[in-house]
């Protein structure tokens, strides 16, 4: 209310409609100098009552009371501003922004039909252009290939397409990937017409992406197998299902067309001592072999020259020892021994879709003896341990109902009663731990992650002798 002159009449309100919350200057307006832009303003004076609204435009920054009015760059009037019976009247000041002239401020007052004005009201700040933009709609979250074709060389060691997060990027999300070909149960050696066959030309790769908050971006590579077949080329698919935190889009099917490198039939590869390193790599690792540890086990086969008898035998040494490698014991056989803990059985109730993607997550970014293999293997097993037991069948068979004595005696029981005799140890040190960490514990030695290869060689493989294990000495990994 007014305490001062012209009768104490109220000054009037400026304020946009649509910014009711909001208490300090607003933008309104339209694009300088084209649409016509209205101001909306409230007046609160004597009830029944009819005023003149006077208003007054200022490009000046600053708004001191009454300066728009002493220097107006455009001003004008509105009649027949009546306020109702609680003295309220609302009205609009049509406007338009002189040329070149793209903010400021307006105020106003009210005169009665005595010819009593009020004081003016406080500035207003209008700026062109600036009427509120309307919220976009946001992007939808989606995941999708970034191409739904991609091509790599038979001998281009893998396929890698990329998949993509659009939208919102701020949570979490997944998606499963699966490698997928029409090629059945074909042998290698038969022309397949261009259908690429997960037991000849590629690794099958199955598995989730995580995108981390903030992550838009993830590769997906597919191991190639470069063969002695002048097959032509040939394509196998990838493809995304299952996404959670965002919607699949459009492209979730990726067709990767094998560029064959040979135009006639070659001999077996698999005599090649490199080429027969490396499927054991895929195989067992899933990974491409890195330079020394191809290096060294192919020595040991080459390093028998013509001897077939000792090439045989190498052959042999060579697989085993793969097999009873740390970075096997520690991802394919860990998942092969969390099954069998968890569910028992015989055989072990692990399916091959679900066994391989197990074990590329617990084994994804682990070579063993590069520098911190330890600990990225340990973050992979306790991520892979938490899933493992928040899966349906797991909470199935093993109710929380259950207290941790029950749930630990049930799991020793389901692995020790089937397992070689002296597993019965290998639960003692995961007694006193979580869930995940008891079923990460699924007939895992004692030596664990950080165990000499000895250890594990003497210890993990039911049935294996001990002495065995020294197909084991030499390379670590
Ligand atoms: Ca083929
Ligand atoms: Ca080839
Ligand atoms: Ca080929």
């Amino acid at each position: 209310m007014d305490g001062g002159a012209n009768l104490q009449q109220n000054f009037p309100d400026l304020a946009s409609s649509t910014i009711a919350l909001h208490e300090g200057p607003q933008e309104v307006g339209a694009p300088a100098n084209a649409a016509l832009t209205n101001v909306r303003g409230t007046l609160n004076s004597s009830p029944n009552t009819n005023f003149t609204v006077h208003w007054y435009f200022s490009d000046d920054a600053q708004c001191i009371a009454g300066q728009a009015g002493s220097r107006p760059l455009v001003f004008d009037r509105i009649a027949n501003v009546n306020t109702d019976g609680s003295g309220n009247a609302p009205f609009i000041i049509p406007f338009n922004f002189p040329a070149g002239i793209t903010r400021g401020i307006i105020n106003c007052s009210a005169t009665d039909p005595q010819g009593n004005t009020s004081e003016y009201s406080a500035c207003f700040s209008v700026v062109a252009g600036g009427t509120p933009t309307p919220t976009p709609t946001p992007a939808p979250m989606t995941i999708q290939f970034s191409s739904a074709v991609a091509s790599v060389s038979e001998n281009g060691g893998s396929a890698t397409v990329t998949v993509n997060r659009f939208g919102n990027n701020s949570g979490v999300a997944t998606v499963d990937y699966a490698t997928s070909d029409l090629a059945g149960l074909a042998d290698c050696n038969a022309l397949n017409s261009g259908k690429a066959s997960s037991r000849c030309d590629y690794a099958t790769a199955i598995g989730r992406l995580r995108f981390a908050a903030g992550e838009s971006s993830k590769p997906i590579s597919v191991l190639i197998v470069d063969d002695g077949y002048g097959e032509g080329d040939e394509q196998f698919h990838i493809i995304l299902s299952n996404a959670v935190g965002a919607n699949l889009g459009a492209s979730s099917t990726a067709t990767v067309t094998i560029n064959d490198n040979e135009t006639a039939n070659g001999g077996n590869p698999i005599n090649q001592p490199g080429f027969f390193v490396r499927e054991h790599y895929l195989d067992f690792f899933s990974r491409e072999p890195d330079p020394s540890g191809l290096a060294f086990w192919t020595n040991e086969i080459t390093s028998c020259g013509t001897d077939t008898a000792c090439i045989e035998l190498k052959r042999t040494n060579v697989s085993a020892a793969f097999f009873l490698s740390i970075e096997f014991q520690q991802t394919g056989y860990l998942v092969y021994r969390m099954y069998k803990a968890a569910y028992g059985g015989t055989p072990v109730p692990v399916r091959f879709n679900e066994f391989l993607p197990d074990t590329q997550q617990i084994g994804l970014g682990v070579v063993v003896g590069q520098t911190g293999w330890e600990q990225v293997l340990e973050n992979n097993k306790n991520l892979f341990a938490a899933d493992f037991v928040g899966r349906l069948r797991f909470a199935t068979a093993h109710p929380t109902t259950r207290t941790a004595a029950e749930f630990v005696e049930c799991l020793r029981h389901t692995y020790a009663s089937r397992a070689h005799g002296s597993h019965q140890r290998v639960w003692q040190w995961r007694h006193s731990g979580s869930r995940s960490r008891v079923a990460a514990g699924g007939g895992e030695p004692d030596a664990g992650t950080t165990g000499v290869q000895q250890s594990v060689c003497a210890d993990a493989v039911p049935g294996i002798p001990e002495k065995e294990s020294e197909r084991c000495t030499g390379w670590k990994f």
